[in-house]
């Protein structure tokens, strides 16, 4: 459709080479061009920064190319698409995994080392973008490669921010916050869309005016702040089709407070107007939890309007019935932070597109669908009315309008049950006022669903029973999944090299299913050695990073035994250093001959806590000081090392995994909805130490109970140990190890004194001391499988001949062919 330039098109092509080259003269070459005329460095003096810019650089001009190809592909062929919502994205580092999609991961190795230059040294030298906070952020980044390598017509929406998740620091063993500022460096995998931004409004009023005799609403912002785009291409592996991350970014609105330019203070004005940027700067540091702020609302607000804005533009270039709209469009909210999208829509059909309200309604019930992540009611967003009506006043105002409706329907339905309907009603009533985000959700969206089998029941029977009742077709579940190219390919090449080898095929970077064919070597004496080997040097990459970091030194022999995820009461990590200290004084109190018999251990603790959550502080402070006593105490030697790591994330979790032996998910049954580190640990051949609790239970299915340590109270056990309260009994060992600490065995008893109030006697909430025996059982299973080297072996090979099922490949499947109701569409290569 080049229409009158026709002439100038051909000729544009012609001066064009079809597709960069990847033969090593061509990669070389471009290489060095990026260097001098890029980054501007003289191709005869770079450093391993500016050759790593240089590569990327290189790197992101082929990726743009299958970009453009799929872009184009996707509007001539015009699918319905699916519009992932997502306050937060975990990319970590992209070169790699970039390369490693692309397929040229090897070509640009080999011209990498003939101009002096190691690929992996130079990958190193990229830093983590940050923009989630944990489980939840990495699982959109996850299921981004998968919708990718699917071939599946989708865009991922979320926010640019400047300031990623803060850095973890430790000084003297307490945890210091450091701002990420992440975009220092340049960012080479962004493409900045300086003509792609949308106003978005906030504040103001509404009034009701008469357009061709109708009366409608208008609603008059007082605050315009512009959306600018930043994509963020998305390979495939083994494909063409490369999707779009769309990150917006805040800046100051030529419309902004126009007056205070003509009125005076010049000054003022452009400093007011540069608090505009400040909607994208910075990532909220709690990952459960979100308390009643006004700039988390306009964060949610900006993203979802300038994404809505580009949605309805993108549909309009192509389409004028609105009626059209479900058949091309799906829209899905990864929690509630996006849920505002649904009175966006709304506002826009209604206000804009003047479309009935009945019209709009049956659009809205059609295209949205919702996952939760939470467990806990707690958990569930709430905005204070005054709040959003201030803010967002029509969205306030349609909010009702949809509660209204939903309140007198369900009238019909159940009567006037006044207990049911309140806690229904998306408006709560209370001495706040509150907008209930997950109600809205619920009763907007045509399909709800939990992220394990286990979450989805609780969802079912506790947190959403009522509307569960009244509409069960709307529930499903989705058990999580990750994805296998990051988290083998990319994090562990000999495991990923000898699966190959022994599968005859790399087929399973595609199709995971195949894994399942190791399941016949699992006794194969020679594949033993093999992985032996392989897991031996992921622990020597692993000692060698915890020595370069904290000085220790620690044994290859030793069991590498890892927690690392943010720290919650409910994951216990406390309950792993109670163990550990249990452990310890078991080493101390044996004689010479019974120590000769205990299994070596390198204990690994690592992640954040949240700046406010002083509990987890001072769990990671504990830990620190636990560490220090052990590992000083000449009476234990290599017996027991206690580690923690430091600013953990996912270029230290690519390191962390691979290396460990054992891993440990020690969640109180019930409180975690899934789990997606236990996926990545079981991918790369490590055992689990873990209760039944989240997506857990259905990996006991794939990998067998005798292949795993399971432990604690189930799900349904707890709620009855909580009533025993003051009657429950705990372990001796228990009241021993927690005495130590309160005793000022590590010191610090006083800081310490309010953790151990926390876990002992009736305000054992998270039933650390109920479960504590069971605990020591399993980790003297694992200890006592350990020694047995060929059966660990052989369990550690059944682990990841197990792990298919949770990779994001087939929960991107299920979610495209069951809720999102999406084809693939394969650009031609
Ligand atoms: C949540 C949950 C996790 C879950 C993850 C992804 O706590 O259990 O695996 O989302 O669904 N807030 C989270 O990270």
């Amino acid at each position: 459709d080049f229409g009158e330039r026709k002439g100038q098109a051909e000729r544009m092509l012609g001066l064009m080479d079809v597709f960069l080259k990847n033969d090593p003269i061509s990669l070389q070459k471009d290489i060095l061009h990026h260097v001098e005329y890029t980054v501007a460095r003289s191709r005869f003096s770079f450093d391993d920064f500016e050759a790593y810019q240089a590569l990327a650089h290189s790197v992101r001009d082929r990726l743009i190319e299958r970009w453009h190809d799929t872009l184009i592909h996707f509007k001539k062929e015009d699918p319905k698409r699916v519009y992932f919502l997502s306050l937060e994205f975990l990319m970590g580092r992209s070169l790699s995994n970039i390369v490693i999609n692309l397929g040229i991961r090897d070509q640009f190795a080999d011209a990498l080392s003939q101009l002096g230059f190691d690929f992996e040294v130079l990958a190193e030298q990229e830093g983590d973008a940050c923009l989630g906070n944990g489980g939840l952020a990495r699982l959109s980044a996850c299921q981004m490669d998968s919708l990718a390598t699917l071939d599946y017509p989708a865009v991922g929406y979320g926010l640019r921010y400047q300031y990623g998740l803060f850095r973890q620091v430790i000084v003297d063993g307490f945890q210091h916050e450091q701002p990420d500022y992440w975009l220092n460096f340049g960012n080479p995998w962004e493409i900045e869309r300086v003509h792609i931004t949308y106003p978005v409004k906030f504040y103001g009023t509404v009034t009701d005016e008469f357009l061709n005799g109708e009366k409608c609403k208008v609603w008059v912002p007082g605050e315009m702040v512009e959306a600018v785009a930043y994509d963020n291409p998305i390979p495939g592996y083994g494909t063409r089709n490369t999707i779009n991350l769309r990150l917006w970014a805040a800046k100051p609105s030529d419309q902004h407070d126009m007056e205070s330019f003509n009125t005076g203070d010049y000054v003022d004005a452009v400093v007011n107007r540069q608090r505009a940027e400040s909607i994208s700067s910075i990532l909220y540091p709690d990952d459960r939890s979100y308390q009643g702020k006004e700039l988390r609302l306009k964060q949610q607000y900006f993203f979802v309007s300038a994404s809505v804005q580009d949605i309805f533009r993108r549909f309009k270039d192509t389409h004028k019935k609105f009626d059209e709209f479900p058949e091309k469009v799906a829209l899905q909210l990864n929690d509630t932070h996006p849920s505002l999208a649904i009175a966006e829509v709304l506002r826009v059909l209604l206000d804009e597109e003047h479309l009935s309200w009945h019209r709009a309604w049956d659009i809205i019930c059609k295209i949205f669908s919702f996952t939760t992540h939470t467990v806990s009611p707690e958990g569930l967003e709430k905005i204070p009315v005054d709040l959003l009506g201030n803010l967002l006043p029509r969205h306030l105002q349609i909010i009702y309008d949809i509660n209204f409706n939903f309140v007198e329907e369900l009238k019909k339905m159940i009567g006037l049950d006044y207990d049911r309907l309140t806690r229904m009603s998306i408006v709560e009533e209370g001495a706040v006022k509150n907008i209930r985000m997950a109600n809205l959700s619920v009763i907007c969206s045509h399909s709800v669903n939990g992220v394990s089998r286990l979450h989805s029941e609780l969802l079912r029977t506790k947190l959403f029973k009522d509307f569960y009742d009244l509409w069960p077709h709307k529930f499903q579940y989705k058990t999580n999944g990750v994805t296998q190219r990051r988290w083998i390919v990319v994090s562990n090449p000999s495991l990923c090299a000898l699966i190959s080898k022994w599968l005859g095929t790399e087929a399973w970077i595609r199709d995971i299913d195949l894994l399942i064919g190791l399941r016949d070597y699992a006794t194969n004496a020679e594949l033993h050695q093999e992985w032996k080997m392989v897991k031996k040097v992921n622990k020597i990459r692993l000692a060698e990073y915890i020595e370069a970091m904290s000085g220790l030194k620690v044994s290859l022999d030793a069991m590498f035994d890892v927690q690392t995820k943010r720290i919650h009461e409910y994951k216990r990590q406390l309950l792993n250093i109670l163990g550990i200290i249990h452990r310890y004084d078991c080493i101390k109190n044996m004689d010479k001959n019974d120590r000769k018999k205990v299994v070596p251990r390198v204990c690994i603790i690592g992640g954040k806590a949240a700046p406010g959550y002083e509990i987890a502080k001072k769990i990671i402070k504990l830990c620190h000081v636990v560490a220090e006593r052990i590992n000083n105490d000449n009476d234990i030697g290599d017996l027991l090392k206690l580690v923690f790591i430091p600013d953990y994330n996912v270029s230290v979790a690519e390191m962390v995994i691979p290396g460990a032996d054992l891993s440990q998910h020690l969640s109180t049954a019930g409180h975690e909805a899934s789990g997606t580190g236990s996926m990545k640990f079981l991918m790369n051949g490590c055992l689990l130490l873990a209760t039944a609790d989240g997506s857990t239970i259905e990996m006991v299915e794939e990998i067998g109970q005798d292949n795993m340590f399971l432990f604690g109270a189930k799900a349904h056990e707890v709620v009855a140990l909580r009533k025993k309260g003051p009657t429950l009994k705990v372990p001796l060992q228990f009241s021993r190890v927690v005495r130590m600490i309160r005793d000022g065995h590590f010191g610090f008893e006083d800081y310490f004194k309010s953790l151990c109030d926390k876990i002992e006697g009736t305000s054992d909430y998270f039933l650390l001391g109920a479960d504590f025996m069971s605990y020591l059982e399993a980790q003297a299973a694992a200890d006592k499988a350990f020694v047995d080297e060929e059966r660990w072996t052989k369990m550690s090979i059944l682990s990841a001949a197990g792990s298919g099922r949770f990779s994001s490949d087939r929960t991107i499947q299920e979610y495209a062919e069951n809720t999102w109701d999406i084809q693939p569409c394969r650009c031609p290569f």
